[in-house]
């Protein structure tokens, strides 16, 4: 299987969990069962577009009270769903493969994209050691990724992100700005009109 390295830090895995695709889907879908998707929304209010939800021991939230990471989902009042062990697995193998051994995620979070929706330009930096890599699995309709630099400004590449693809970045990429441009409308043949993104992280 491919490996990209993009940046010293920085691994792109096309189609590496596509054999796993078909058992993330309902795995997701329990995970939603437990804590739904939903908006949440910038310091000042505004909603984002892509809707979210978490597994694991923490989840992240947004609200106007900032951004940060939670043990109780504030929907429903009780724990974040369990991080199912096929995804801690995968995660853990998937950073392997990128030379970051030992990885082992505390939480997952569930971006779902509908068409149209876009994730703006953004470091990820809720976390509380960034040391920690952070993986990246994507199901469903593609999505053209931005990987920009350490700084807002800095020229950013365009990537493919597609079903199956896992991506991997940490060390000296960990903070790099990145988004997602808006989803075309070109449902996927099985996973339907969303694309689905898992990020893994190590939050506390
Ligand atoms: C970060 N998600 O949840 S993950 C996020 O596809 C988020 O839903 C996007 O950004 C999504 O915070 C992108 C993939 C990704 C890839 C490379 C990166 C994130 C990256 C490189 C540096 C920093
Ligand atoms: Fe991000």
């Amino acid at each position: 299987m491919a490996i990209i390295q993009l940046g010293q830090g920085t691994f792109h895995l096309p189609g590496w969990a596509l054999g796993q695709a078909s058992a993330l889907s309902p795995l997701i879908d329990t995970v939603a069962q437990g804590s739904p998707f939903r908006r949440m929304h910038t310091p000042s209010g505004n909603p984002l577009r892509v809707e979210m939800t978490s597994c694991g021991q923490w989840g992240w939230v947004g609200d106007t009270r900032g951004y940060r990471y939670e043990p109780i989902d504030p929907a429903t009042g009780v724990s974040w769903s369990c991080m199912p062990p096929l995804f801690r697995d995968l995660a853990t193998q998937a950073a392997a493969e990128a030379g970051f051994e030992g990885f082992v995620p505390d939480t997952c979070l569930i971006n779902r994209y509908s068409p149209g929706d876009a994730l703006a330009l953004h470091q990820d930096r809720d976390e509380r050691d960034s040391r920690h890599p952070v993986v990246s699995l994507s199901l469903g309709m593609a999505a053209t990724f931005l990987w920009g630099g350490l700084r807002r400004n800095d020229r950013a590449d365009m990537i493919r992100l597609a079903h199956g693809d896992a991506f991997v970045w940490g060390g000296v990429d960990r903070l790099r700005f990145h988004g997602i441009l808006p989803l075309p409308s070109l449902p996927h043949p099985v996973v339907g009109p969303h694309r689905f993104n898992l990020t893994f992280r190590r939050a506390n």
